[in-house]
């Protein structure tokens, strides 16, 4: 679930209600900034955290930046690849055991413009730098199966599922490994119906 909803005790109350319906909760900016990064710690003890930071910059920066979401309570942070080897290597080095996450084809229409047209190359990179996974767009699953080509057994997490107008059985039918889903969970009345709806969709192409 990506968690996007800006007060922390509507989403950590959302978080508790889909634990069971969820592997992870990715956390980004907009809950960060309106709440401080200690959500990541506060969000790392009921499941898995992502830190959807889409770190982008050089090595030494982006080391920090690892460096620091992980003694929060990180499993995980996302970094763009189009910064380059260099910077890719500084953040699988940084992660230790956490694991890296790198961007491949962003999943709005902006994503064509440039994004797309780099996709597979940064595939390549990520392979290459050590990168446990990669993100790809569930808003053009054929896109993920390009991916999924070049990756071998590598994760692929989704996003683009619900409020972008993906689904996330055809993200997982392109070889996605997880589907990423925000507003569609937290922002329904029922966030747990939701949630399970989206996992037994999942289920039912597995
Ligand atoms: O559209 P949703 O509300 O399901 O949220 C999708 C999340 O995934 C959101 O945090 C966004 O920043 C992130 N994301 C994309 O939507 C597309 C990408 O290519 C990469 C990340």
């Amino acid at each position: 679930m990506a968690l996007d909803e800006t007060n922390g005790e509507k989403a950590l109350k959302v978080a508790e209600s889909v634990s069971d319906y969820i592997d992870a909760i990715k956390i980004n900016w907009p809950l960060v900034l309106s709440e401080g990064p200690q959500m990541i710690t506060r969000l790392s003890e009921l499941t898995d955290v992502i830190c959807d930071f889409k770190v982008a910059d050089i090595p030494n920066t982006v080391k920090l930046i690892v460096e620091n979401a992980v003694s929060r309570g990180a499993s995980a942070v996302i970094v763009h690849a189009f910064t380059g080897d260099d910077s890719l290597k500084a953040a699988v080095e940084a992660a230790g055991d956490a694991e890296i996450f790198a961007v491949t084809e962003m999943s709005h229409p902006g994503g064509k413009m440039f994004t797309a047209k780099h996709a597979e190359e940064m595939a390549r990179l990520g392979v290459e730098c050590g990168v446990k996974g990669f993100i790809a767009p569930a808003t053009r699953p054929e896109r993920i199966a390009d991916i999924r080509k070049i990756i071998g057994d590598l994760k692929i997490l989704s996003p683009g599922v619900g409020a972008q107008g993906g689904k996330a059985s055809d993200a997982i039918n392109a070889g996605a490994t997880y589907a990423i889903v925000g507003r569609a969970i937290y922002g329904s009345d029922d966030p747990r119906a939701a949630a399970k709806g989206f996992a037994d969709d999942i289920r039912s192409v597995l």
